[in-house]
């Protein structure tokens, strides 16, 4: 069965100080030596970056009164031995609740109120005004005081029919979903649009996020949620009731929201909830199994999911096992079998992107601080011959050998705007790549597409615009990689010539292949699609949720572009970097060539001194490089074990 989830988490935690550790090391050992540059810089902090923020976020999604809230309750929060998440009959969480942990935030939950809605923010950027979020603290030791407070995600509060349609609770062409009228002719809406919870428990601190979804069907459900929540989400768990079976809303949620994006569909988990309720004393236990087995077989059938991916559990029963730590009561609540499942599909997602990335970040370190010692090796080899070279020679050779090494300075220094041109042209045209994925480009891209949205009545061209608009925000993505081409052809050109000129060792570095991003666009491309299908023609029709998708998509639409346009500044500092390197190691090279030259005309000891002070440097060299690779090879090992320790065989990498 393997590791629950908490103990998975944990693993993969340790393992991540203990990186980070590492990393914090080589940054160390790297600045006393000095090889970092540039490039090797931001190629390490960018690397402790995605190890520190590496965040998992798990989503439960269902129907109203599925047992989201209860079955987080019981995995999560067992451990405070009561309900700290409110799990009533009917719809209980009304805002989505995203329960997870900063440190740079006092203990608290902060609630966004709906009104927020009748602006045009998209919630994204709400989140980045703390100050229009109603904060209350939670004790921590206190968990009366903590489920005390959460109840607030339960509110609701009365509004007129007016306010409601406005903040899209109603819709007047879909009667049969909109809230009933009391005799004041008030209808029910959500007090809250979002709720935070920033609490310090052991797997938040981790880095795990979880987020509490109310029943989806709701109308008026916040169409970020859908479309950038619920998509960036790790691991999604889609909840039926064995009471209830498959319903035609279970199955409408499912299509609609998580149906689609098949590429995660590992990450994917059905739970079949409330198996408490077929327990029942005059039925044997193998009547019970086969009723449950079939239950499950029918539910992967409709769900179209593989029969291993519908895990049946009892969140309620498997909460009250935890709290009174009745193991038998645990196993049957099938609780223990769901973490595990939880545990290998999104740790396992998580932990081999983030593998990746650190192998690749690890040998790019690794390739540039060899360079750096290559130059450094070069140079004194170069001093090297010709000191021996000097060996029983007269002060007028020796002062001959003074005038020709500056006279290689000043032919050096004068090609030094050969230099500056290839740099300038280099900057041009990376100024044009990132002008290509800019906010400006992105925002004429995509205008087409909000004009249509914003045009009053039925959006029926919406889709061929939003097509057209994708088909050029990713050919954009093409010019792009097709630049970086061209730019990586002239830096080779002339890093050749420069190698040729100086005899430096100048390599371009590869030009960073932009495909993940056009994944992530197509990604983000079918999440949204499902907005513009007929099902949601009407709610199109109002002008604030058209408005409000347009912002969420825009903003994940920037951050692709963003990320992209970073990989190639990283690239292209890397080359620079490099080109910097060479040209200060050489300027060096030149005043300690004069400098020991002097020194041996002074002196007629010098010339031996300096050929021992070389080789001592020839041999501090090797120290070095034995070290990089010590502490990369560590790096590198640690990166391998953790698989091992964690998937044995299941999760073994390509
Ligand atoms: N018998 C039984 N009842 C359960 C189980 N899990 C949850 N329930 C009950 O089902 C009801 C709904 O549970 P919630 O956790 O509030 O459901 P939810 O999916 O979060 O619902 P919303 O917040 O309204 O979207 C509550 O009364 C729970 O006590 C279970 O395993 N067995
Ligand atoms: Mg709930």
């Amino acid at each position: 069965m393997g590791p629950s989830f908490n103990k998975q988490f944990e693993y993969h935690s340790a393992w991540r100080r203990e990186f980070a550790r590492q990393l914090k090391q080589l940054g160390e050992w790297m600045t006393i030596h000095e090889l970092m540059d540039a490039a090797v810089q931001e190629g390490l902090q960018r690397l402790e970056g995605q190890v520190r923020s590496d965040k998992v976020m798990v989503a439960f999604v269902a129907e109203f009164s599925r047992g989201k809230s209860e079955l987080i309750n019981a995995i999560f929060f067992a451990d405070y031995g009561r309900r700290i998440m409110p799990a009533s009959a009917g719809r209980t969480t009304m805002c989505p609740t995203e329960l997870g942990y900063d440190a740079a935030v006092p203990h608290c939950l902060r609630l966004l109120p709906i009104e927020t809605r009748l602006q045009k923010q998209s919630l994204a950027e709400w989140r980045l005004r703390p100050e229009h979020w109603v904060e209350t603290s939670l004790d921590v030791g206190d968990a009366g005081q903590i489920a005390k407070c959460l109840e607030k995600v339960a509110q609701v509060r009365r509004v007129s029919v007016d306010d409601a349609r406005a903040m899209g609770f109603w819709h007047d062409d879909l009667p049969d979903d909109n809230p009933s009228q009391d005799a004041q002719g008030l209808v029910e809406v959500p007090m809250w649009r979002h709720a935070l919870i920033n609490l310090p428990h052991p797997l938040l601190k981790q880095g795990l996020v979880i987020l509490d979804t109310p029943g989806l069907n709701a109308v008026g459900a916040e169409p970020e949620l859908t479309v950038s929540l619920i998509p960036q989400a790790q691991a999604v768990v889609f909840i039926l009731g064995a009471d209830t079976g498959v319903t035609r809303s279970d199955l409408s949620i499912w299509r609609e929201h998580l149906a689609s994006t098949s590429e995660s569909a590992e990450a994917r988990l059905v739970v079949l909830n409330k198996i408490d309720t077929l327990w029942d004393t005059l039925t044997s236990p193998q009547q019970i199994q086969a009723q449950l087995d079939r239950q499950c077989q029918s539910s992967a059938e409709m769900l179209g999911v593989r029969l291993d991916q519908v895990l049946p559990v009892s969140a309620q029963k498997g909460l009250v096992a935890k709290i009174a730590s009745d193991g038998a009561l645990l196993e049957a609540s099938g609780l223990p079998i769901l973490e595990a499942a939880l545990a290998r599909g999104i740790m396992g997602q998580r932990q081999t992107i983030l593998r990746s990335a650190i192998r690749s970040g690890i040998s790019g370190l690794r390739g540039d601080t060899l360079r750096l010692l290559n130059i450094r090796r070069r140079d004194l080899d170069d001093q090297m011959l010709e000191l021996r070279s000097l060996r029983g020679k007269n002060a007028a050779v020796i002062g001959a050998m003074r005038t020709r090494i500056e006279q290689e300075q000043r032919e050096f220094d004068l090609s030094a705007s050969k230099i500056q041109a290839v740099r300038a042209v280099h900057l041009k045209l990376l100024r044009d790549v990132f002008q290509q994925l800019g906010t400006q480009a992105l925002k004429q891209q995509m205008s087409h597409l909000v004009g249509a949205l914003q045009q009053k009545g039925l959006k029926l061209g919406v889709r061929k615009q939003y097509a057209e608009a994708f088909k050029g925000i990713k050919s954009t993505l093409d010019k792009v990689q097709a630049s970086a081409t061209e730019i990586h052809a002239m830096l080779d050109g002339s890093f050749r010539q420069l190698n040729a000129d100086f005899g430096f060792s100048l390599q371009v570095p590869e030009v960073p292949s932009l495909e993940s991003f056009a994944l992530d666009l197509d990604r983000i491309q079918q999440g949204h699609l499902q907005y513009l299908g007929l099902g949601h023609s009407l709610k199109l029709v109002q002008p604030e949720f058209a408005e409000r998708l347009v912002r969420a998509l825009g903003m994940r639409l920037r951050a692709v572009f963003e990320s992209a346009a970073n990989d190639l500044e990283l690239w292209s500092k890397s080359a620079t970097a490099q080109l910097d390197a060479q040209l200060r190691e050489r300027k060096r090279g030149f005043s300690r060539r004069i400098e020991a030259v002097d020194r041996i005309q002074q002196a007629a000891s010098g010339l031996e001194d300096r050929i021992a002070e070389i080789e001592d440097g020839e041999l501090a060299l090797k120290r070095l490089d034995h070290r990089l690779q010590q502490l990369t090879d560590q790096m590198t090992l640690l990166v391998e074990k953790a698989v091992d320790v964690e998937f044995p065989g299941e999760f073994a990498l390509a």
